[in-house]
């Protein structure tokens, strides 16, 4: 198989750390493309039309796409148990509000990178941050049973939103008044699938 991915994206991090807690880190080769959404990669839309990563090309079957599935599958190929059937609904929900976080915290840094300084917002901009704000704040009030039970999916993209919000919004402070999220957090960081994946270990295993 063959993982298309690019720098610090948080998507491809929750793939990597479910490759490395599943086992499966060896089963793929990692290729470096741009994701650039005003300039895509053909190598990139050849295999996703988006032109988003990360995207997975298999071995047994056409290129698959979005961190979610991409996650799904590699799940169900060792049957890692990472979706489990007794809350499945809740890992779904709880993967996808910590997608909804990354989605909101990549768009503002789009905002900055992508448009002329003269028509970025900072209303959009706060707009953004009040979604991370109010999810973080759920996770950290509902949802900390949820993350104190076995590993699952959900864990995984928890932890790579919370990394990437202290990767490009450290000056925003998500840890304020989350303190249980905070230290489940601390913990969650310190596992061997998280310290393998960070940007810096990335550039030494990309071809
Ligand atoms: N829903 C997608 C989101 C992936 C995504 O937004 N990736 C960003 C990088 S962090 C990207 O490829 N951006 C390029 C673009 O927006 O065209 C997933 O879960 O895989």
């Amino acid at each position: 198989m063959k993982l298309l991915l690019a720098g610090p994206s948080p998507f491809v991090r929750k793939v990597l750390v479910l490759l490395h807690e599943t086992g499966q880190m060896g089963d793929v080769e990692l290729q470096k493309v741009a994701a650039n959404p005003a300039d895509p990669d053909p190598n990139l839309t050849a295999v996703n039309p988006i032109g988003k990563i990360p995207a997975l090309v298999r071995d047994d079957g056409p290129a698959i796409y979005d961190s979610r599935v991409i996650c799904r599958y590699l799940d169900a190929r060792v049957h890692a148990g990472l979706y489990p059937e007794t809350h499945l609904w809740e890992t779904l929900t709880l993967e996808a509000t910590a997608d909804a976080i990354m989605e909101a915290a990549v768009l503002m840094v789009y905002e900055k990178r992508f448009r002329p300084e003269k028509i970025q917002s900072e209303e959009w901009l706060e707009a953004q941050w009040a979604k991370v704000s109010r999810a973080v704040s759920v996770v950290n009030t509902r949802w900390m049973s949820h993350l104190s039970g076995s590993l699952d999916a959900a864990h995984i993209a928890i932890a790579c939103a919370l990394a990437y919000l202290d990767f490009r919004h450290d000056d925003r402070s998500w840890r304020h008044g989350n303190d249980a999220l905070t230290d489940w957090y601390a913990r969650f960081a310190d596992r061997d699938s998280m310290k393998a994946t960070t940007a810096e270990k990335l550039d030494t295993l990309v071809s």
